[in-house]
């Protein structure tokens, strides 16, 4: 498999981190100084600075996660997937607090719209409301957080841009900028940016949301500030980070992880216990937060959100990869 043979780097962390590993690797990302931020280790996190941030959003009391609590802030900060600076979990909130600037920050939207345009995430913030929807985030290596995020549904900024009748895919696009991250030379074989992509029904859901900050405060760089994407009944990868582009397609997108492993990655990746990953079960899942010898939990269809969104897949096998 192409992942397995060319890629090894890439195999996911499916096993439990038991708390020594944990220290070990702080002792070794000091002894490394892979990370001048030896010092920021003990040092409080640098969160994104979003002027258009609101003081206090709202919980819109419709969108609570109730059997479980809220993932504590300093795990949903201090473990994380961006690729773009390290696919070491732990570093990646030192990498991306190493003067990659985040604000100001614009995003281009165009493609098959009546109205494209390029807005300041400042600008969308104060015209879009922020509201906090506590969400269940399942990743496709088996792991799992309840996120409070603070947002705006994705279909409030559709309809601004009035898609036409061609408009059929929407598609995401990461920051590119090789100097500010160093994934983009240190895993050359991907294909950069990240991208993502969504069926254009599935972006007018009302589920999907655009977060812009986590737990009440402006989005930290390492959660992909100032603006990323939240799709929770889809594996986490699908979404995508610091966005800076979104076009509006006729074809389905290429995208980076369906680009890199076709047969592990698919274009929907709907969170489905019973479809297994090529190489590991994703019947359950280890709640991060707890402790690494917790039995893991049963993984839900739709990650939980089946009543809202399986009408999208009507006519789609849901025993099959897609
Ligand atoms: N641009 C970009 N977006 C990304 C990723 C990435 O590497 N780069 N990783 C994805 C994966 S695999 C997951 S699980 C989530 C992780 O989000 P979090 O770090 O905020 O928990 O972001 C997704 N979005
Ligand atoms: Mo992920």
């Amino acid at each position: 498999m192409l992942i397995k043979t060319k890629l090894p780097w890439l195999l996911p962390e499916t096993e439990a981190t038991p708390e020594s590993a944990y220290k070990e690797r702080r002792a070794f990302i000091k002894k490394s100084g892979l990370a001048t931020a030896a010092a920021a280790l003990s040092a409080k996190v640098v969160d994104g600075a979003t002027a258009g941030f609101p003081k206090k959003p709202n919980l819109n009391k419709k969108y609570i996660a109730t059997d479980r609590k809220p993932t504590p802030y300093k795990y949903v900060t201090g473990y994380n997937n961006f690729y773009e600076f390290t696919t070491d979990k732990y570093a990646v909130r030192h990498l991306a607090n190493q003067g990659w600037k985040t604000e100001p920050w614009t995003l281009k939207i165009g493609g098959h719209v009546e109205k494209p345009m390029t807005l300041g995430v400042n600008d969308l913030c104060k015209e879009m409301g922020i509201e906090m929807r506590v969400y269940r985030f399942r990743c496709v290596e088996a792991w799992s957080m309840i996120i409070p995020w603070d947002g705006f549904p994705l279909n409030k900024l559709i309809k601004k841009v009035q898609p036409t009748a061609k408009a059929k895919y929407v598609k995401f696009t990461t920051f590119m900028d090789e100097k500010a991250a160093p994934g983009f030379k240190g895993y050359d074989y991907y294909d950069w940016p990240y991208t993502e992509g969504l069926r254009i029904d599935e972006a007018n859901h009302d589920l999907t949301f655009l977060a812009v900050g986590i737990y009440g405060q402006p989005i930290p760089n390492q959660n992909g500030a100032p603006i990323r994407l939240v799709v929770p009944w889809k594996y986490g990868f699908k979404s995508i980070k610091s966005i800076v582009r979104i076009d509006f397609t006729e074809k389905q997108p290429k995208t980076l992880w369906n680009s890199a492993g076709p047969d592990e990655y698919g274009f929907y990746s709907n969170v489905n216990p019973a479809v297994p990953h090529p190489r590991w079960s994703q019947a359950r899942e280890r709640v991060i937060g707890e402790s690494a010898f917790a039995e893991r939990v049963p993984t839900l269809m739709f990650n939980g959100y089946g009543e809202q969104v399986a009408g999208l897949y009507k006519g789609m096998d849901l025993k099959k990869f897609f």
